[in-house]
């Protein structure tokens, strides 16, 4: 058995100066995420916390019994083994299962790595294996896909996990061999690790979106992280009437801190875990719940509009749509108000941390066109030539990337010194590789990205990692994949591969069906698969992905052109 560690190693530090100045400026107030609960529970102990829906109907729970869960689960996990410092990947749909274990591994100082349920076994594993983490916690059988068993097979592989914990949701039967959540709800003593965990140490692992291969992990502290979600949950207006529907996957940055589930703790109001995004699930929980506040990505907020045309729900409680993840098109902005009754506020954030909101009271223009404004006055953007080695600023109001360093926003990725080299500054700033352009009141407007990512409707997409499964391909010498202009999505994938010479190449459904099968999630898998020659010359000798999938890109829009032309 592997020797686990508390996460101090692999952690970049914020530098004392710094700390010291979020400190003094109020924004790191000592506060921890039991102690969030704590408040929670001593504020508004009765009232509903959370609610949750399933295959045989509803749980609710109260501020107080979400509480006394985590506190049990908290003794049961310390029982079998999980100590303070541990890590646990959380690998949970949108289930009340997911807070109640979210908070019983804070109560034990045990630190959540955050999964998306669309993840399969190669991100899993992978997470598993870097954090080196002792248990992972799942379902059964969820949205055709036996969750259980994938994490049973990563724990024979992966030495440091010893347990498989199963959240016996409906829907999901627990089977022989399972360790259930519900098993491990044990009395709870008084006072648990947690209680007293340093806040200025790391609470939780969180994912980036990727740019070179699997993502990375980026540790949060809880200072940091709670500053955002205080923060956040004043600016977009949360109270303890606030009903917010966590349409998105729980686990995911925005759904759970911007203002997100967290911000609902904060604010004492209740939060509504939707089992899928779609319309009809969604309007439904609107007009049973009288849900005020609901966060989207783009394709979500234009299925939504279309579906309020006809919906016979009653949406006349919805206050506010927060739309982010991905850039939303002012056409699109346009349409929500009128169409959901709600107001719009863009949101534009990352996992790293900088987030941006539109503010509700701003004037439409801003609101429509464009993502916001940071949310600390203490929030560092420089917008710089992409383009320069040095990284000048550019002129006011022009395009450039955008650098970001502030009270929560981490100076580096967990137990990734080489990345962290290029990916921030040496004065710790995060290269965010948004290109965006600051408007004359300070709001930002993204205009595109130089980072080696595609962002298909809010689900981000690391070119390489999904260019390095088309690889494994025995058929396959090369392979490149590029971003596509979409209706829909804003983007969607295109791999170019060039095959083994002077043997079938594999077809487009084979190669799909392969990367598929290699168990990755499937907003991964490759729109399409396009077999080529050979790729154009980039004309800088030796090979640049970049400048190939530049070309690449160029060549499929030359081609689009020539179809629309005739
Ligand atoms: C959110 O977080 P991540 O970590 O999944 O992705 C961050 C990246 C950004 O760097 C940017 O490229 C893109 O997603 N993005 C947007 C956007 N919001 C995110 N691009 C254009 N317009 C927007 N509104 O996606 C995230 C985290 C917290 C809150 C909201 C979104």
């Amino acid at each position: 058995m592997t020797a686990v560690g508390p996460v101090t190693d692999g952690v970049v530090p914020y530098p004392a100066e710094a700390a010291e100045r979020y400190r003094a400026a109020g924004y790191w107030t000592g506060q921890t995420f039991p102690a969030l609960l704590d408040a929670a529970v001593a504020d508004h102990g009765g009232r509903t916390a959370v609610v949750g829906t399933g295959p045989s109907g509803g749980e609710r729970w109260t501020y107080a019994e979400l509480d006394a869960r985590a506190r049990g689960l908290a003794a049961g996990l310390a029982e079998i083994g999980v100590a303070p410092g541990d890590r646990v990947v959380v690998w949970l749909p949108n289930v009340p299962e997911y807070l109640e274990a979210v908070f019983a591994l804070f109560r034990l100082g045990a630190l959540p790595v955050f999964a998306l349920p669309a993840h399969r076994e190669s991100e899993i594993r992978y997470f598993a294996e870097h954090a080196e983490a002792v248990a992972i916690v799942t379902v059964g059988r969820h949205d055709r896909f036996d969750h259980a068993a994938a994490a049973h097979a990563i724990a024979a592989e992966v030495p440091s996990v010893r347990h498989v914990v199963v959240a016996d949701v409906p829907g999901a039967e627990p089977v022989a061999g399972w360790l259930s959540l519900s098993s491990l709800r044990r009395t709870p003593p008084d006072t648990l690790p947690g209680d007293d965990a340093d806040p200025s140490s790391v609470a939780f692992l969180q994912l980036s979106g990727g740019t070179t291969g699997l993502s990375k992990l980026i540790p949060r502290t809880h200072d940091d992280y709670l500053y955002s979600v205080r923060a956040s949950a004043e600016i977009c207006g949360l109270t303890a009437e606030t009903v917010y529907l966590a349409a998105l996957p729980a686990s995911h940055n925005f759904t759970m801190s911007s203002p997100g589930l967290l911000g609902v703790v904060h604010a004492g109001g209740t939060a509504v875990l939707a089992p899928s995004p779609d319309a009809d699930t969604c309007f439904g929980l609107v007009e049973s719940e009288r849900v005020t506040i609901a966060a989207v990505v783009p394709p979500l907020a234009a299925a939504w509009v279309q579906a309020a045309g006809r919906t016979q729900r009653d949406l006349s409680s919805l206050q506010v749509l927060q739309v982010g993840g991905a850039k939303c098109a002012p056409e699109l902005a346009r349409r929500i108000m009128p169409a959901l009754g709600a107001r719009l506020q863009q949101v534009f954030g990352m996992a790293e941390g900088l987030v941006n909101y539109t503010r509700l009271d701003d004037p439409d223009d801003v609101v429509l066109n464009t993502q916001g404004r940071p949310i600390s006055p203490d929030d560092e953007l420089r917008v710089v030539d992409p383009d320069d080695p040095d990284e000048p600023e550019v002129a006011p109001g022009e395009v450039g990337a955008l650098l970001t360093r502030g009270p929560y926003t981490i100076r580096g990725y967990y137990r990734a010194d080489e990345h962290n080299a290029t990916a921030f500054t040496a004065d710790g700033f995060y290269r965010t590789g948004d290109l965006v352009r600051l408007t004359e009141r300070g709001d930002v407007v993204v205009s595109g990205r130089v980072k080696e990512q595609i962002n298909r409707g809010g689900e981000k997409i690391a070119a390489e990692e999904v260019e390095n499964h088309l690889l494994a391909h025995p058929d396959v010498v090369d392979a490149a994949i590029v971003g596509v202009p979409d209706d829909f999505l804003g983007e969607r994938t295109h791999a170019f591969v060039v095959a083994v010479p002077d043997r079938d190449p594999p077809g487009s459904a084979a190669l799909r069906r392969f990367v598929r099968e290699r168990g990755v999630a499937a907003y991964k898998v490759p729109d399409v698969v396009e077999v080529v020659a050979s790729f154009p010359a980039t004309g800088v000798g030796k090979t640049s992905r970049r400048a190939l999938r530049a070309a690449l890109a160029a060549h499929l829009r030359e081609e689009s052109g020539e179809e629309s032309r005739s």
